[in-house]
């Protein structure tokens, strides 16, 4: 049976435990990973949760309190996906109308997925899930995680983390910590910034233009002019910048698109599209056609079965 959507409990289940605290990491983690990547989440990265707290030293409202022993040692895994993740959505959708129509179906997918394979762990668990406010009222800084592990390069041209395989075009979605199982692995180094002086100039162009409205979006509104004018400012209101995106969401794509060109990683077009817009009706159309070509190539392997059947 499929789970209600969104699930309750939704910050981080905390499975009953009893067991022994100096746990093995490597056998946590080959489980978690194992499930995940079955569900379509291909970044599972470890790391010692105080090189997080100390990566965001600056700033009060990001940290991740430490519990419990081994305190900075702990064990914590950062989450995220590529376009691989896009397919298992569609399906999950298909099966559940309840997903398709929750407040924000990826996030509530990634919520579901990313606690079922965690809890199935039985430890005790906090996650933090990276379009959710922490305690403190700050986000878990998802792109700061990412460069300390090594995992990704944290662009501050683009805002954007550029990964090793699929440069641009992936996600980050959680922050899992296992309290009180200590993480002995190596450290990996820092990404150095993958851009040549000729691609970072190609990107803050990139940049330039989304953030400059045409003569026509300037005289038409006001509010998005000033949305704009805001967007230069370090310190701009998340929602209005959002909906500044929303409205000339390409220009955010030709963004992404800036640092690694015809990148073979790029989302499909319809996750793009819904991405950017957040408009249900394109992640509906994708859910539908998704269905039909599944079943065509269910009835095109049975029609397969049935003529080799004959032979
Ligand atoms: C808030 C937020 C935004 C805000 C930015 C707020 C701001 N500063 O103006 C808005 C709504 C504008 C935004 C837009 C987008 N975002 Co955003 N965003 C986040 C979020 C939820 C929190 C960032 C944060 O506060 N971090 C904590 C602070 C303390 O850490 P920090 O390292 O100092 O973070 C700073 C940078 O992240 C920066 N920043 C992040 N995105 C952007 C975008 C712009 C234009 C600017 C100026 C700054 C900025 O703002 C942070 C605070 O100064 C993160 C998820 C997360 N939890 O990290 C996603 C995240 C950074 N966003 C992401 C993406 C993909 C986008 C969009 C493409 C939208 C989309 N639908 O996919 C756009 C365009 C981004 C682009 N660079 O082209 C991805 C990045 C993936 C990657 N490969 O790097 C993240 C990690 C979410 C995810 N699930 O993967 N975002």
């Amino acid at each position: 049976m499929t789970a209600p959507w969104p699930l309750s409990g939704r910050r981080g289940g905390c499975a009953a435990v009893g067991r022994d605290s100096q746990a093995d990491y490597q056998t946590i983690l080959r489980g978690v990973q194992d499930r995940l990547q079955r569900a379509g989440f291909d970044i599972v990265e470890p790391l010692c949760l105080g090189w997080y707290n100390e990566a965001v030293e600056d700033l009060q409202d990001s940290q991740i309190p430490l519990n419990t022993a081994p305190g900075a040692q702990t064990l914590a895994v950062l989450v995220g996906n590529s376009k691989n993740m896009w397919t298992h959505l569609l399906e999950a959708c298909r099966e559940s109308p309840a997903l398709l129509a929750s407040q924000d179906p990826v996030d509530s997918y990634c919520e579901r997925t990313i606690q079922a394979a965690t809890s199935a762990e039985q430890r005790k668990t906090r996650i933090f899930y990276s379009h959710e406010e922490i305690a403190g009222g700050g986000y878990v800084a998802m792109q700061r995680l990412a460069d300390i592990t090594g995992c990704a390069y944290n662009d501050n041209l683009s805002h954007l983390s550029l990964h090793p395989r699929f440069g641009p075009w992936f996600a980050l979605r959680a922050l899992i910590v296992f309290d009180g199982v200590k993480y002995t692995g190596q450290r990996k180094p820092r990404l150095p910034n993958p851009m040549c002086r000729q691609t970072a100039s190609y990107v803050k162009t990139a940049v330039r233009t989304a953030r400059t409205p045409s003569l026509a979006e300037r005289s038409s509104s006001q509010e998005l002019a000033e949305g704009l004018r805001q967007s230069e400012d370090a310190d701009q209101d998340a929602e209005v910048m959002a909906e500044v995106m929303r409205r000339r969401w390409r220009k955010w794509v030709a963004v992404r698109d800036a640092p690694s060109p015809g990148h073979p990683w790029r989302y499909p077009e319809d996750m793009i599209t819904y991405h950017y817009t957040s408009n249900k009706g394109v992640l509906a159309e994708a859910v539908k056609r998704f269905g039909r070509s599944s079943l065509s190539r269910t009835s095109s392997s049975l029609s397969r079965a049935t003529i080799s059947s004959l032979r």
